[in-house]
């Protein structure tokens, strides 16, 4: 996607599709998500624009909308689309606070196997849409009066609940993301917005108002504010946004979150931080934080980067074997925008071992998973040749039936009768099924594994 003036939605890869193209008078600079969203077997792209209209108006004379789209691959545009979020303001800055300038995500919030799509307008509500276009929830960011989020049990300035003043909040210009916070089978919708007070600060001249930056989470299936949310943090969350993980060892979920304000938060879904949180770094953060376990360890790490160009990598708690929830901009290693794909391949089997025993050849390795070195693959699929066997060859080499994997790590010996010639062996890992409850009833399609092989003499 690129952002010349008119903007044109380019698909890059000619075999994929007979074009899309031009659609938006103004510029994209939020970036696309790629999902099935209506289940008919074929993806779209879901793409916001800093497009913004006069109406349908909030209030008459008030504010304007946004646009999103979802382009099906033939380059039209779906049923029910665009959509046209409405704001009190959606043209406050060029480019940067014009229209729908996040990216939208996606997630199969109810299981059924169509997609909602989140996203927001400048200074409007969040919402959820359903994959027709009609709308979900419309993501009301009030909170505050008594108990959770009001005035009296607001216990710090940062990390703390929002003052019940600055109620209802708006998204701005912070990314959005799905998760399972409760660690239930039950998605929220995660996204940085701004208190109320920021209403009064874009009204004009005067002293500065002062307005909370906020985190904010609502149950997707209900829209409903999580009663521990909004929390506060310190500064703008300048087009980052949360990831999630399990980072503290106790099985549920973390939302590391960012801002300008120097610290990287780890608020779980009762907003409390584990032993150790927030961390320090002393920059403006502007990169939603990166998870994964950098130095297979068996423990994810968390990396961050900030905007004077400091890296910092925090290690973790939390097992590297855990259900996927939102491990960095844009979801995964695809940058679908998309909960749930599975975008992991298994790991390389790095450890094949040739041998023979009488008229039996054994070969012996390690189990792979199903995603990296978690979970369990589906099957094996072993081939033998009198030539080197290749990626590009594999398939013409004789294959050989062997039994299915064991679980990841577990060591694995297979013998079987040599076909004539054989000199050269090649074990690859097909996918499995995906790990965790709440991924089995997904259906995302995935990477085959690379290839290992062993070789000489049958
Ligand atoms: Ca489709
Ligand atoms: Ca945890
Ligand atoms: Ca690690």
């Amino acid at each position: 996607m690129q952002n010349a003036r008119p903007s044109r939605l380019q698909v890059f890869d000619a075999s994929s599709a007979s074009g899309v193209d031009a659609f938006a008078p103004r510029a994209i600079i939020a970036s696309a998500a790629i999902a099935d969203v209506d289940n008919d077997g074929a993806n779209e792209i879901v793409i916001s624009t800093d497009e913004t209209y006069a109406s349908p108006s909030p209030a008459p004379g008030v504010g304007g909308s946004g646009r999103a789209y979802v382009i099906r691959a033939n380059g039209t545009i779906a049923p029910g689309w665009p959509v046209k979020p409405t704001s009190i303001n959606p043209n406050a800055v060029p480019l940067v606070a014009q229209g729908v300038v996040t990216s939208p995500v996606v997630a199969d919030v109810s299981g059924n196997g169509t997609k909602q799509i989140a996203l927001g307008v400048f200074l409007g509500d969040a919402t959820i849409y359903n994959a027709d276009g009609t709308t979900a929830h419309t993501l009301q960011g009030t909170f505050g009066g008594t108990g959770a989020g009001s005035d009296t049990n607001e216990t710090t300035p940062e990390g703390g609940l929002p003052r019940s003043s600055h109620s209802p909040s708006h998204f701005y210009v912070a990314q959005g993301a799905f998760a399972d916070i409760h660690g239930l089978g039950q998605l929220d919708y995660l996204a940085g917005e701004v208190g109320n007070g920021i209403v009064g600060s874009a009204a004009g001249s005067g002293p500065p108002v002062l307005f909370d930056h906020l985190l904010s989470a609502w149950n997707a299936t209900t829209g409903a504010v999580e009663p521990a949310f909004p929390r506060v943090i310190e500064d703008w969350q300048f087009f980052n946004g949360p990831a999630v993980a399990e980072i503290s060892g106790d099985g549920l979920p973390e939302i590391i979150d960012s801002s300008g304000g120097y610290f990287v938060h780890a608020f779980n879904a009762a907003g409390v931080e584990p032993a150790g949180w927030p961390k320090l770094t002393g920059h403006w953060q502007t990169a939603t934080p990166s998870i994964g376990d950098i130095n297979d360890d068996g423990q994810v790490d968390i990396v961050q980067t900030t905007r004077l160009g400091t890296l910092f990598v925090w290690q973790t708690a939390g097992e590297t074997c855990q259900p996927d929830q939102w491990r960095k901009f844009r979801h995964d290693e695809w940058n679908t925008g998309t909960y749930g794909a599975d975008t992991r391949r298994p790991a390389r089997i790095d450890d094949l071992r040739f041998s023979v025993s009488g008229t039996s050849a054994k070969l012996t390795w390690t189990a792979p998973g199903d995603d990296g070195r978690c979970g369990t693959a589906s099957a094996y699929e072993l081939r033998a040749s009198a030539t080197p066997i290749t990626r590009a060859n594999f398939a013409s080499a004789t294959p050989i039936a062997i039994a299915p994997p064991a679980a990841a790590g577990t060591a694995e010996t297979r013998t079987f009768t040599p076909p004539a010639g054989a000199l050269f062996y090649a074990l690859r890992r097909r996918r499995g099924r995906q790990q965790g409850a709440d991924r089995e009833r997904r259906r995302p399609r995935s990477p085959p594994g690379a290839l290992a092989a062993a070789g000489r003499r049958a």
